[in-house]
């Protein structure tokens, strides 16, 4: 029970259990226990998953799509069983919707090249929020420097939140694309993304949502969220790098030019004409991360073994906690202090630079990110040149957040 808040206890999210899942937890950093607080940059992954890739590479290593022998059939097999595991975890109408690309990055290039850049023109405008990651600002950008578009952005207030009204006014007429943050990396403010897209969609204007930071945190159900698009990474929901997905509604990746050209993603191909392949290869060009997807699969089936409501009410526990933890030390000051939060807590301590930080807690044992964490308009939105990041996942505990706060002390005792 030592491990276990009080919610986990309560609800049944056996916290002492799923650790013994996460091999490297088990390990210590400068001789101290790991306390592992940087899930928002990559979460650790549980022995299932490593154990599904090492499988694949031990036990049926071959490309997929192409053979008929059959290695080649049961590795085909077992990828196209985690696009159907995808798909219903986040509740998708078809698997035709479940395009594996390397990651949110790719999955919103790959938006950005096939969809948004055919369709706007000079003076359209493409509009996202003050507190998006890098990847769901620069390739608007790319866009709006191809072809004259404009980039608009939707302010947030002093805690973090978007400003629905705000948002609301900025699409107009020549508003040809929306792109939102479910979740704020930077701050870990949930957005009202339901809202957010019916508003987008009231007047026929496409929406992303970029899910990196949510799907580790909620359940999300793309059809009652009605987004055109939902991206996201595996690495940070439990599964390996170098794979994500990329939903898309049918009715609009169907009139979708591919992204890349190359093996798999044709039907036929000759010097005069080429027929594309169907949905979702056609957006699948080249060998895939076979042994990532699979993996994927395998860190859906372990969330999938959760009860949500006891994965959310752990979470809201350590955040709420960790936050009460860190505005007791002197001099502290949190950043993000939105309503609804998911998994993380930014803070800064006055006078002292987060990486020095970062650099003292480390020694404790203890993994925090310190830096702009690819959201500097959101550090310029504060004044600040950095945070220091504390973002959690099901098997960390009051007892690391405590040990958090120990680090604390230490710096302040450093740095006078
Ligand atoms: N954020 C963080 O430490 P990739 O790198 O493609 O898996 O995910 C990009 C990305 C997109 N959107 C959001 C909201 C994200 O948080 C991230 C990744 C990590 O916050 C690494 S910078």
């Amino acid at each position: 029970m030592k491990h276990q808040t009080a919610a986990a206890a309560r609800e049944g999210l056996h916290v002492n259990k799923i650790r013994a899942d996460f091999p490297i937890l088990a390990r210590t950093v400068h001789g101290k226990p790991l306390a592992y607080l940087d899930n928002a940059a990559t979460s650790q992954k549980p022995s299932s998953v490593i154990t599904a890739m090492n499988e694949y590479y031990t036990a049926m290593n071959s490309n997929i799509h192409r053979g008929v022998h059959s290695l080649s059939e049961e590795a085909t097999a077992a990828y196209e069983k985690s696009r159907e595991l995808v798909r219903r975890f986040i509740h998708a109408e078809s698997m035709r919707e479940i395009i594996f690309v390397r990651g949110t990055t790719e999955a919103i290039n790959l938006v950005a090249s096939s969809f948004v850049h055919p369709s706007v023109k000079a003076g359209d405008e493409i509009l996202i929020t003050a507190l998006e990651h890098h990847s769901n600002i620069v390739p608007w950008q790319l866009v709006c420097g191809r072809t004259g578009a404009v980039l608009r952005v939707v302010p947030i207030t002093d805690d973090g939140e978007v400003m629905l009204e705000e948002f609301a006014a900025r699409l107009t007429p020549k508003t040809k694309f929306v792109a939102i943050a479910h979740v704020s990396n930077a701050l870990g403010t949930v957005n009202p993304v339901k809202a957010m897209v019916a508003l987008a969609r009231e007047r026929g204007i496409p929406v992303l949502v970029d899910g990196a930071q949510a799907v580790p945190h909620m359940p999300v159900d793309v059809q009652e969220l009605g987004a055109d698009f939902y991206a996201f990474s595996g690495h940070k929901m439990y599964g390996p790098t170098g794979v994500g997905v990329l939903y898309g509604r049918e009715e609009v990746i169907s009139g979708m030019t591919p992204y890349q050209g190359g093996g798999d993603m044709i039907k036929s191909v000759s010097f005069e004409k080429t027929v594309y392949n169907d949905l979702p290869h056609r957006f699948e060009a080249g060998t895939p991360n076979i042994a990532g997807v699979i993996g994927l699969g395998e860190a859906i089936r372990y969330l999938s073994g959760l009860d949500w409501r006891a994965v959310e009410e752990h979470e809201a526990d350590l955040v709420a906690y960790c936050t009460t933890v860190v505005s007791g030390i002197p001099g502290a000051r949190i950043i993000g202090t939105a309503r609804e939060k998911a998994g993380v807590v930014s803070f800064i301590m006055e006078g002292i630079h987060p990486h020095d930080i970062g650099t003292i807690l480390d020694q404790e044992g203890i993994a925090v990110r310190t830096g702009h964490h690819c959201a500097q308009p959101v550090m310029e939105r504060f004044s600040i040149p950095a945070t220091v990041r504390a973002s959690f996942a099901i098997y960390n505990t009051r007892e690391e957040v405590d040990r958090l706060g120990e680090g604390l002390r230490k710096v302040k005792e450093v740095f006078g």
